[in-house]
């Protein structure tokens, strides 16, 4: 099996910001939704790792943050500001000219091939000390046989780590933690496996594959393979270059279609300014919600022609996401461009 290694930056945002303001560094900070003035009425984006011992973390209002803690510091929402430092990132990364996902903002995995667990290891420095001397971010990075146990690997070793989990130790890696740790396992998966008294992801590798595959379909078997140390996820290059999105999180949660319109025609305007800056046209269309309990739902949509329209993007972005709130609260919303095609004369993909 060939090794595959995951970078997730730390506190991504929060570190952008310590990163140019040096003089936040060694004290509580948070980047939240809202203007410093209205910096109560929002929600956490995400915090250091100093805020975060406090009990401060993503998704939490702001109001309960500065009770945790009166002298917080605070920074309002600069995506642009960290766009560019995740471009920055993916650059670095991508500089060595392996096969490399970038999966969001702060992710991405590659292919190592058959490289070995000691060349890995040294390359995983190599990167963590660029990206730390040319950028000032730290970041975590995971080495593992699946792309799925490199991601898990490297979540277990946050913050401003480098985990390997050799192929013979995944298993024993795995046992003994909730079936909501495997990642594609939520709230939900997690309850119906419960009611199968299913809690570990070792119960998970002892149950019946064909059970899991009647209850589940094709992700009852995959889950099975992935409990018993097997992975087939591959890295698909660029995955994320090929769309251009925003998403945001409302202060609360809200099935308030005026709301909703009001964030999506802002989302729109951001991916339009992005879409014109790198001179694209646009084919398809997706629209993303995100409940309060975590899970999401898409929607995408491709046209006949290639566009540029911001009210175009606008308009279909609403009749999609239309039906996905119908009757339901909303934290989080998203529209994204893909089948990006670009004009004449600027930059290509
Ligand atoms: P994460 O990688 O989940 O979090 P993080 O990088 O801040 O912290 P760490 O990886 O060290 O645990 O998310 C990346 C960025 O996405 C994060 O910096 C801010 C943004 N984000 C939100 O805006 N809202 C959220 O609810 C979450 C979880 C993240
Ligand atoms: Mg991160």
């Amino acid at each position: 099996m060939g090794l595959f290694l995951h970078v997730d930056m730390d506190y991504f945002y929060a570190a952008c910001e310590e990163a140019r303001h040096p003089e936040l560094k060694g004290k509580p900070l948070a980047v939240g939704t809202q203007t410093i003035e209205n910096r109560l009425k929002g929600v956490v984006q995400t915090c250091n790792y100093e805020a975060r011992r406090l009990g401060i973390h993503s998704a939490m209002p702001t109001a309960m943050a500065f009770k945790l803690c009166p002298t917080l510091n605070y920074m309002p929402d600069d995506w642009k500001h960290y766009l560019e430092m995740s471009g920055r990132v993916m650059e670095t990364i991508k500089s060595r000219g392996l096969k490399t996902e970038v999966i969001s903002v702060d992710e991405a995995v590659m292919d190592l091939g058959e490289m070995d667990y000691g060349r890995a290891e040294e390359l995983g420095n190599e990167l963590k000390s660029e990206i730390s001397e040319k950028l000032g971010l730290p970041c975590t990075i995971g080495i593992s046989v699946g792309k799925t146990y490199a991601k898990m690997v490297c979540d277990a070793s946050k913050p401003n780590g480098l985990g390997v989990l050799k192929g013979e130790d995944v298993k024993s890696f795995l046992r003994d933690k909730e079936v909501t740790k495997l990642l594609g396992i939520g709230e939900k998966t997690a309850e119906r496996l419960k009611e199968m008294k299913i809690t570990t992801i070792g119960d998970l590798a002892r149950a019946k594959p064909l059970v899991l595959e009647s209850r589940f379909g094709s992700w009852g078997k995959e889950m099975y393979l992935l409990a018993n140390g097997i992975d087939n996820g591959k890295v698909v290059e660029n995955a994320a270059a090929l769309s251009i999105g925003r998403e945001r999180t409302f202060g609360r949660d809200t099935d308030d279609l005026e709301d909703i319109g009001a964030m999506m025609k802002e989302l729109a305007h951001e991916v339009m300014e992005e879409v014109g800056k790198q001179g694209y046209w646009f084919k398809g269309i997706g629209v993303k919600a995100r409940y309060p309990d975590f899970t999401e739902k898409i929607k995408n949509r491709k046209l006949s022609n290639y566009t540029d329209s911001e009210k175009l993007l606008y308009s279909i972005g609403m009749e999609l996401i239309k039906p996905l709130v119908d009757e339901r609260r909303v934290r989080k919303v998203g529209i994204r461009v893909y089948e990006l095609n670009p004009k004449k004369g600027q930059r290509s993909l």
